[in-house]
């Protein structure tokens, strides 16, 4: 093969990584193999497999996860909103730290840290210009701190010294909604690698006030919730995310929002005549990159979502950086009927989870 020292090293990381895998949990250090596991394996590139559908055989129990990632996609959490006598608007959401087993694959267990018993977190969405209020309690066993990508003061940043909550105790971030866009939230802990990938994060969407954006208010209107524009559109939010099962440092799941291959097991229905749009975030911790890659079609895509225009047009790729976020217009409207394949152009990220299916109806 040719492989140089460092070349070697990859190839062997890789070749460990997918026998994770494809042996099922024979090597699961670290993760906790439920009963179910027995005789669960993958159906990965095993010349009887050629042609097969190169996922994961089984079921996870998202009863017992406490949450199913076709409801994931969708379940906006709005919190709630009052007006106070001046006038202002304010949105106060309730998020709990909850060390809680998420089972990632059919019967691989993490021993996760959540916000609000799920991985992702709730998909937080306000308008721009309200006033955000999020009491935030930590019942894990660890110091954590909600850490918001958006504009607010020093001492609501979330990190040590500035909202970090030790366990049993809690703390009220206080910040505007800006800007509008398709943000995160995460746990600044440190050593914040682990804090991260343990499954402390989640989306922070901020609707665009059309009434502040005269020039493009019908886009604006558009991404309103609520709106009868907004209505048109199949919204879905995906949290690009990988989990390191046995602590080397390296993934060995990967994922949207969290259970491999949920959405290529059972596609995402959409009507053929709506379009669609993905809040897109990379939470991905260890490796450098992740990316979206869309089959059969091409999309508008707008980098952080802070823009009412394109940043690009016509492209079927994006990779994102941890943190990285943004917004994937698709439009399947001339389409023929069908599956329509997404995944991550890593090969190796497809095949140890993240892959999806549009079922275009
Ligand atoms: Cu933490």
């Amino acid at each position: 093969m040719g492989l140089d020292r460092a070349g070697l090293q990859r190839f062997l990381a890789r070749v460990s990584r997918r026998d994770f895998l494809r042996g099922g949990l024979g090597g699961g250090v670290g993760a906790v193999a439920t009963g179910a596991a027995a005789g669960i394996a993958v159906a990965a590139e095993g010349h009887s497999n050629h042609g097969g559908n190169n996922i994961t055989v089984g079921q996870v129990d998202n009863d017992g996860n406490g949450f199913d990632p076709h409801d994931i996609l969708t379940d906006w959490d709005t919190g709630v909103l009052t007006t106070e006598a001046g006038g202002r608007k304010v949105r106060t959401f309730e998020i709990v730290a909850i060390d809680k087993d998420i089972e990632i694959a059919p019967g691989i267990v993490f021993p996760a840290w959540t916000y609000n018993g799920r991985i992702p977190g709730p998909t937080l969405r306000a308008t721009e210009g309200e006033w955000l209020r999020v009491n935030f309690v930590n019942n894990g066993s660890h110091p954590h701190s909600i850490h918001f990508h958006g504009i607010h003061s020093a001492g609501m940043d979330g990190v040590p010294g500035a909202g970090m909550v030790a366990p049993g105790e809690a703390f009220t971030y206080e910040m505007p909604a800006k800007p509008f866009g398709c943000h995160l939230y995460h746990c600044h802990a440190l050593p914040l690698k682990r804090h991260m990938h343990k499954g402390l994060y989640g989306a922070f969407i901020i609707d665009p006030d059309p009434a502040l954006h005269p020039e493009h208010a019908d886009v604006a209107r558009s991404r309103l919730l609520g709106t009868p524009e907004n209505a048109r559109w199949h919204e879905f939010v995906m949290v690009m995310n990988g989990f390191d099962t046995n602590f080397d440092e390296e993934n060995e799941v990967y994922a949207a929002n969290t259970i491999a291959f949920a959405y290529a097991e059972k596609a995402i229905k959409v009507e053929k005549a709506r379009p669609i749009r993905v809040y897109l975030v990379n939470v991905t911790e260890f490796d450098p990159v992740n990316s979206f890659h869309l089959h059969a079609n091409f999309f508008n895509y707008f980098d952080h979502g802070t823009t009412l225009t394109p940043t690009l047009t016509t492209v079927d790729t994006i990779m994102q950086c941890q943190a990285q976020r943004g917004i994937i217009e698709i439009d399947f409207s001339e389409h023929e009927p069908g599956r329509y394949m997404v995944h991550a152009h890593q090969a190796e990220f497809t095949e140890l989870g993240w892959m999806a299916h549009f079922e275009v109806v």
